[in-house]
């Protein structure tokens, strides 16, 4: 590499580290700026649901102001208007993640509406008794209920692939498991209890050799890495706004467009069908085909926005600042005498989940409310890791994009306060 080519990376670099300035970006969030008993907010909850920005808030009270009406359906201005907004919205998410085309994206209520659309369409066209679905151990219920009702209902065979004392993928009896027999892999991108980063291209590969298709539960990765599908080679992702600085209420599937067009529709209902008659109906291509009834229109607008915010910061710039708030956590967290970290992974996303002798972690979470801090505390509906981890709850820190050191020393300041009360 030349001189002049080091000199520009490391300028491109120091440009991106300015780009992202956290003081300015946590102006964006008006919640953000309040105290929660007299005591500054510290808002770590970020896995649950991430604040939004004032540009997503404003965006959907636009829509309600100036443009509202239901979409797809009226010949007059405000449908109009409100209708290309929400199919602006779909390609937003398409270049986000690298699709082929908006066509391949499905609006949906969030990753858990996804996640049952797969299960309940791909296993009706697809699936036969004794083919076999292989999820994880560090699933949410949301990637282990659908299939075990699938199970019930049509006779496939459920493998779980474990996970190792800190966390990680155990990628040889992954391999073990797959088969012939083997349909489909379901599998978290980044698992939200204990922050681990699944290798899912490895996953993917090894999962396509056998001839399956594999599905990729984003929810916790795409407000923190650089998603694109194709690149990772999946057939299926799912994710929900509300993790991404967007609202609640609207999530995405996406999927292949051939793989997409070749299931049945998940739901009955008006704007999905192409003619209805009291004897049959035809139903649209893919996405409407999987969209029945009125969608999250003002939600679908927001996660545009929302996207368009993550994407001005830069997602690299995202991870960087993250990872520097995670490593800064880990250390500060480790120094806590009976602190015990459940997830020590080598690749996690920025969530740190933790024990403490002598706290249950719903009194940890309880004790860090009265100082401002909010975290999450309980089995994260990840009970089965839960369960392989030996204890019933964690209490969670997740941490966003405009979380900042200084918070991560009132959580520890907290933290010490529950020793006082219970050491
Ligand atoms: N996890 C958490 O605090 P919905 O509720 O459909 O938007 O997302 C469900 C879901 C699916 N997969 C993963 C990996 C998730 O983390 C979640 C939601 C929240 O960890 C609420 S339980």
């Amino acid at each position: 590499m030349s001189d002049s080519m080091k000199t520009a990376e490391v300028l491109e670099g120091a440009n991106s580290m300015l780009a992202f300035d956290v003081e300015r970006v946590r102006a964006d969030f008006p919640i953000l700026h309040q105290e929660i008993y007299g005591q500054p907010l510290v808002y770590l909850d970020n896995g649950a649901s991430a604040q939004c920005p004032r540009a997503v808030i404003d965006s959907m009270s636009e829509v309600y102001e100036t443009y509202y009406a239901n979409v797809h359906r009226g010949v007059h201005y405000l449908s109009q208007r409100s209708t290309d907004a929400f199919e602006g919205a779909r390609e937003k998410v398409a270049r986000f993640i690298n699709a082929a085309s908006a066509d391949e994206i499905v609006f949906a209520r969030g990753t858990t509406e996804a996640i049952n659309l797969v299960a309940d369409s791909f296993g009706r066209a697809f699936l036969e008794p004794g083919d076999e679905v292989i999820i994880s151990h560090m699933e949410h219920h949301s990637n282990i209920v659908p299939w075990q009702l699938l199970r019930d209902r049509a006779g496939i065979v459920l493998k779980v692939i474990p996970i190792d004392d800190s966390g990680n993928l155990v990628m040889e009896a992954y391999r073990e498991l797959l088969g012939p027999r083997t349909k489909l892999v379901a599998i978290t991108h980044v698992a939200n209890s204990i922050g681990t980063i699944v290798p899912v291209k490895e996953v993917a590969r090894l999962a396509h050799a056998v001839g399956a298709k594999v599905l990729i539960d984003g929810a916790q990765a795409v407000p923190h890495l650089q998603v694109d599908v194709q690149d990772l080679g999946v057939d299926f992702y799912a994710f929900s706004s509300h993790k991404l600085y967007g609202p609640t209420g609207i999530g995405v599937l996406w999927g292949r467009f051939d793989l997409l067009n070749a299931l049945p529709p998940y739901q009955g209902g008006g704007d999905m069908i192409q003619r209805v008659t009291l004897e049959k109906s035809e139903f649209k291509a893919a996405p409407h085909r999987f969209e029945a009834g009125t969608p999250a229109i003002v939600e679908a607008v927001g996660l545009g926005v929302a996207i368009d915010y993550v994407t001005a910061l830069g997602l690299d710039n995202i991870a960087a600042h993250e990872h520097g708030i995670l490593a800064y956590a880990t250390a500060k967290l480790s120094a806590v005498e009976g602190l015990e970290i459940v997830g020590t992974a080598e690749d996690k996303a920025a969530i740190v989940s933790f024990t403490m002798l002598g706290a249950h972690p719903h009194d940890i979470g309880t004790i860090l409310d009265r100082t401002g801090v909010a975290v999450r505390a309980g089995h994260h509906c990840a009970e089965p890791t839960m369960d392989r981890f030996g204890v019933d709850a964690t209490a969670r820190a997740s941490f966003g994009l405009y979380n900042t050191r200084e918070e991560v020393d009132q959580l520890v300041e907290g933290l010490m306060l529950v020793k006082e009360f219970f050491g």
